[in-house]
């Protein structure tokens, strides 16, 4: 008799198994195509880009060719400025959402703040363009 109840309890629990893997497959589907794709959001914008994030620009370094124009994106609620160390540019102050534009001519190393919170830093590293 014990053999019997070992072999009903192999059985069920085959079938629970495979009725579990048959039940989970078309959810499964559904989920991988409804995947949100960000990369293709980044890959959209043509001007290489810092974020302001966390009161932070992302990225902290950024390595561009001699005429490129960066454009800088304020994500916070709070405002900010890009303003370089040297006075060669100043955003003042943008908002949320807001997006301002600069075009970086001459090679050299920009570090650049935000005036209104001073310890918020990033370098802008302009290379001799290739052409
Ligand atoms: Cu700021």
């Amino acid at each position: 008799m014990k053999y019997i109840s070992y072999l009903f309890l192999g059985l069920a629990s085959t079938i629970l198994v495979i009725v579990f893997s048959l039940s989970s497959c078309a959810p499964n589907r559904q989920s991988v195509t409804s995947t949100p794709q960000p990369q293709e959001i980044i890959a959209n914008t043509a001007n290489p880009t810092v974020k302001i994030v966390d009161f932070k620009y992302l990225p902290e370094n950024l390595d561009i060719a001699a005429g490129d124009t960066v454009q800088f994106v304020n994500q916070d609620e709070e405002p900010h400025t890009v303003t370089a160390k040297d006075g060669s540019f100043n955003s003042k102050g943008l908002d949320n959402a807001q997006v301002w534009k600069h075009t970086f001519t001459q090679p050299g190393t920009f570090p650049y703040l935000c005036s209104i919170h001073p310890y918020m830093k990033g370098t802008i590293t302009v290379n001799k363009s290739k052409k």
